[in-house]
């Protein structure tokens, strides 16, 4: 044990907190890792398709992955630097055909047996998305809610066979798998009806869920607006709450950039624990708007994760992360992002909220602010850093190095 480190521990065991039993406790805690940092969201149908639906990555940092091959690579280079055992998060669009590709309403398991067996090989999870954007059959920004009906039908049958996917996935890994429904359908200026659209799209969720479906939790990711989709959005907040609230088994995900620049999704946790017994998240960097930027060891990064850990909700809350910059070393964005949603659980588990939570109970609020103030500065790098020693992965000063040397040897030569 380091000096440092034991210093640390000392310092915490003052305040009446365990770092073993923090670190411990992190080590359990996976986070869904989305695939498509690694590709700027392109997928691999056609080729990749270019990016539609609302949402933007910016930047043309060398060496993106063009293939499954070299995405799952990437992959693997970037959870080799992440201390723990995580979730990949996939999204419809890079099924991975063997002979003919087909369609996204035409999907089947077997068209991610490669991911299943990438998964299995790296003892991760699986979640899963269908993908309602970048594609030709979205018709005036419009999928599950529009007007016609052989364009919803098209994407409800979508939606239908990427459940029986994620199913699989649960199946072949033995742990359930999200499956996420986000749709960019909304309109660039103001509508004359704006109802009618939610009503459609009541219906084609109503449609999707008929079937039960074992190993899949299902959520449904509202947004506040998209580029080109300012005025109106069909999938509100208030449309997907009211839903999950009344669709058992439905569950309601919190992406943190999808709401007013003032609004803090941190203070929604507890609203929606009080109610839901799991909590989706995708934890972004709205910068100004849902920029979908790196995720920084921050201030509202570490609100969530007190909210998640002071509640008693880190078994309920299923931790996904939701961004894509395309202006930096993409294998380093993910461990950069990975990591720092860990730091931030770490300081939340090295927080001792009984005492906190006794102060406020109590009226005690110079006391709660003097504590407060006084845990920031607290010895936690040290603990971070014996946590990533135990789990075997390098420092923070560490793993850029190895990122560098697999840029200079692969990266380099795509
Ligand atoms: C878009 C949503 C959605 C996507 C991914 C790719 O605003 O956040 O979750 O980012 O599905
Ligand atoms: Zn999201």
């Amino acid at each position: 044990m380091s000096g440092y480190y034991h210093e640390a521990k000392q310092k915490y065991a003052g305040i009446g907190v365990d770092t073993e039993a923090a670190i411990a406790r992190l080590s359990a805690v996976p986070i869904s890792i989305h695939c498509w940092q690694g590709d700027d969201v392109g997928g691999f149908e056609n080729g990749g398709r270019a990016l539609s639906g609302g949402i933007q990555a910016t930047g043309n940092y060398p060496g993106k992955a063009r293939c499954p091959k070299e995405l799952m690579m990437d992959f693997a280079k970037a959870i080799s630097l992440i201390p723990g055992k995580h979730r990949i998060n996939l999204h419809a669009s890079y099924a991975v055909f063997d002979g003919e590709p087909v369609d996204r309403d035409a999907l089947l398991p077997e068209h991610f047996a490669a991911w299943m067996a990438f998964a299995k090989e790296h003892g991760l999870g699986l979640d899963f998305n269908p993908t309602f954007f970048s594609h030709p059959m979205v018709k005036e920004n419009l999928t599950l809610a529009s007007p016609d009906e052989e364009v919803r039908a098209f994407w409800v049958r979508h939606g239908i066979a990427t459940r029986r996917i994620a199913s699989a996935m649960a199946q072949a890994t033995g742990s359930p798998a999200l499956h996420n429904i986000w749709i960019a359908d909304g309109f660039k200026d103001v509508p004359a009806d704006r109802i009618g659209p939610r009503k459609r799209l009541k219906k084609s969720l109503d449609e999707i869920y008929a079937e039960e479906l074992p190993g899949v939790i299902d959520c449904v990711e509202s947004k506040l607006f998209g580029i080109g989709l300012e005025s109106y959005t069909v999938g509100s907040g208030e449309f997907y709450l009211a839903y999950a609230s009344g669709r058992p088994g439905v569950y309601n995900l919190l992406d943190n950039g999808h709401y007013h620049p003032t609004e803090a999704v941190s203070d929604k946790i507890a609203s929606l624990l009080a109610f839901f017994d799991k909590l989706p998240l995708h934890v972004t960097r709205p910068v100004r708007w849902d920029s979908d930027h790196v995720v920084l060891l921050d201030d509202e990064l570490k609100e969530i994760a007190k909210e998640i850990v002071r509640n008693d909700a880190l078994d309920k809350a299923l931790i996904g992360l939701d961004y894509f910059d395309a202006s930096i070393n993409r294998i380093a964005a993910w461990v950069i992002g990975v990591r720092n949603m860990q730091k931030a659980l770490l300081l939340a588990l090295l927080t001792p909220w009984d005492a906190l939570r006794a102060m406020q109970d109590s009226y005690q609020f110079t006391d709660l602010m003097a504590c407060q103030e006084t845990l920031k500065t607290l010895p936690f790098g040290a603990v971070w850093e014996t946590f990533c020693e135990r789990m075997g992965v390098p420092h923070d000063d560490q793993w850029l190095k190895e990122v560098k040397a697999y840029e200079a040897d692969v990266l380099a030569k795509r």
